[in-house]
């Protein structure tokens, strides 16, 4: 396995973490290869740390061992090696904007989500305000996607989309029928698209966690 590994980058990856999700979704979509190697969060491999002392998933070794250790980096990294399907476009048009969207969805907005979801661990009404806080940028979100092309990346699904999400899915995850009966058309519709998509199927295989040894394994499969 060792010599294989020199060939492609290796993803350190947690299936249910949303920014996981987008590392895999923009490597499945460049079509570029990497080793997958899921961990728990709870159990870190000790190779894992030492790849990344941050120790937060989405983690990429590239084969001369350089690090890439935030997901958004893993994203336009894997979508500047091969894009066969644009998803870069919006960021190449408009950066400044981009940047702006994902420190808005990454900041404030997470935060907002890990509150609500979390909300046992706060007083009752921490729980209220961050989904009401939360709401609004999804209902921003809703008015981009109805008054454009459905899409938030432009003309069609890109980098904006797939990074924001495994987050709104997280978000609707927390309480699916006070979300689905939001007056979000447009936002819903893009969800459902999304969760019942190939591309999201494809990235959400279940992989047993990875311990020194094992056989190294192929992402996309
Ligand atoms: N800014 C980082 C955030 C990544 C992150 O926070 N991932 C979470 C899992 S969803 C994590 O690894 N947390 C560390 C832990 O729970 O120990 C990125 O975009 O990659």
């Amino acid at each position: 396995m060792t010599g294989q590994q020199q060939i492609y980058p290796v993803l350190w990856s947690f299936r249910r973490c949303p920014y996981a999700m987008r590392a895999r979704l923009a490597i499945a979509a460049g079509r570029s290869r990497v080793w997958l190697r899921e961990i728990l969060l709870r159990d870190k491999p000790d190779a894992f740390i030492a790849a990344s002392p941050k120790a937060t998933v989405p983690v990429l070794v590239l084969p001369d061992g350089a690090v890439i250790e935030e997901s958004r980096d893993i994203m336009i990294w894997a979508l500047q090696n091969s894009d066969p399907q644009g998803w870069l476009s919006v960021w190449q048009n408009d950066q400044p904007f981009c940047t702006r969207f994902l420190d808005h969805l990454d900041g404030p907005f997470k935060q907002h989500l890990d509150h609500y979801k979390y909300a046992s661990r706060f007083a009752a009404e921490v729980g209220e305000e961050s989904r009401r806080m939360g709401a609004e940028f999804l209902a921003e979100i809703d008015q981009k996607l109805a008054a454009g092309s459905g899409f938030l990346s432009g003309a069609g699904f890109g980098l904006l989309d797939a990074a924001t999400l495994p987050f709104v899915r997280q978000f609707r995850g927390v309480d699916a029928n006070w979300f689905d009966r939001r007056d979000w058309p447009a936002l819903h519709h893009w969800l459902g698209m999304f969760l019942a998509s190939e591309h999201f199927a494809a990235v959400m295989h279940k992989y047993p966690p990875w311990h020194v040894g094992d056989s190294a394994l192929l992402f996309p499969a």
